[in-house]
């Protein structure tokens, strides 16, 4: 229905898209055609700007009715709704622990897809829909695709902590060799972001050595206590579409 259009505006006007959106559409266009199959009963539906083109070419198939024996699990606030508007069958990874594809966004990639993710504050429930997948795949525009991770996105590596915590994990991080850890505020600075899950999240700069590794930078951070999930998302991926504002698609696998 049109509400499974993110623009509000029918498939067609697809060419009033901007290039960076048309990016965007094409990259997830392209990952749904190559990797979702007919025969997929569960697939996981990620967060982030690009995600909403992969559930309207979704919705262009068969499949998109309620009466589909297949069933989308979300990442996040975001993605439910995304579901629930187009009119899919809503499920959850407990249902379904086991997900034939997950296709989700990213924040930054680097040539072996490793990815950084969580800018939008998803990346616990990302994370656990990545390897719950069998395929695991990722959707950006061109300037999400880097050599060594943290060249493009500034902000830090995102990390989900239990709220409680915070402070200790914060100094923790400044042991391990983080100079600035930021506890991630609301827009309007009256507070800490809140998750999905009800935590906390701390974005961490780390300098490029510690990026190179980007690995062995997970396994350190997520075993300081309070940590909850760290948006590295390191040997994950199967592929990833870049978009390009020209109409090209890069896939990397
Ligand atoms: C999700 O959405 C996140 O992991 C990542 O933080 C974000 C990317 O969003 P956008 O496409 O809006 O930059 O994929």
């Amino acid at each position: 229905g049109p509400g499974a259009h993110p623009t509000g505006h029918p498939a067609s006007f697809a060419s009033e898209l901007s290039p960076e959106e048309n990016a965007k559409r094409l990259a997830a266009y392209a990952a749904v055609d190559e990797h979702v199959k007919d025969y997929h009963k569960v697939l996981g539906i990620g967060s982030g700007s690009t995600v909403p083109y992969v559930v309207e070419r979704l919705c262009q198939e068969p499949h998109c009715n309620a009466n589909s024996d297949r069933w989308y699990v979300p990442t996040g606030f975001q993605s439910k709704e995304l579901i629930v508007k187009a009119g899919l069958n809503l499920g959850d990874v407990d249902q379904f622990p086991n997900i034939d594809v997950t296709i989700d966004g990213a924040d930054e990639v680097d040539d072996d897809l490793n990815a950084i993710k969580g800018g939008g504050a998803c990346q616990l429930r990302e994370k656990v829909l990545a390897e719950a997948a069998t395929n695991f795949i990722l959707v950006a525009d061109s300037r999400k695709d880097s050599k060594v991770l943290g060249t493009n996105w500034k902000q830090g590596v995102p990390i989900e902590v239990a709220p409680f915590a915070w402070a200790k994990v914060f100094q923790n991080l400044q042991k391990m060799g983080c100079e600035k850890p930021v506890l991630r505020m609301g827009k309007m600075k009256a507070g800490p972001v809140v998750t999905d899950n009800g935590n906390f999240v701390i974005d961490a700069v780390f300098t490029e050595s510690y990026m190179r590794d980007p690995s062995e930078l997970l396994h350190r951070i997520k075993m300081l206590t309070g940590v909850l999930e760290v948006g590295i998302f390191a040997g994950m991926a199967l592929a990833a579409y870049f978009g390009y504002p020209d109409g090209t698609v890069a896939v990397r696998w």
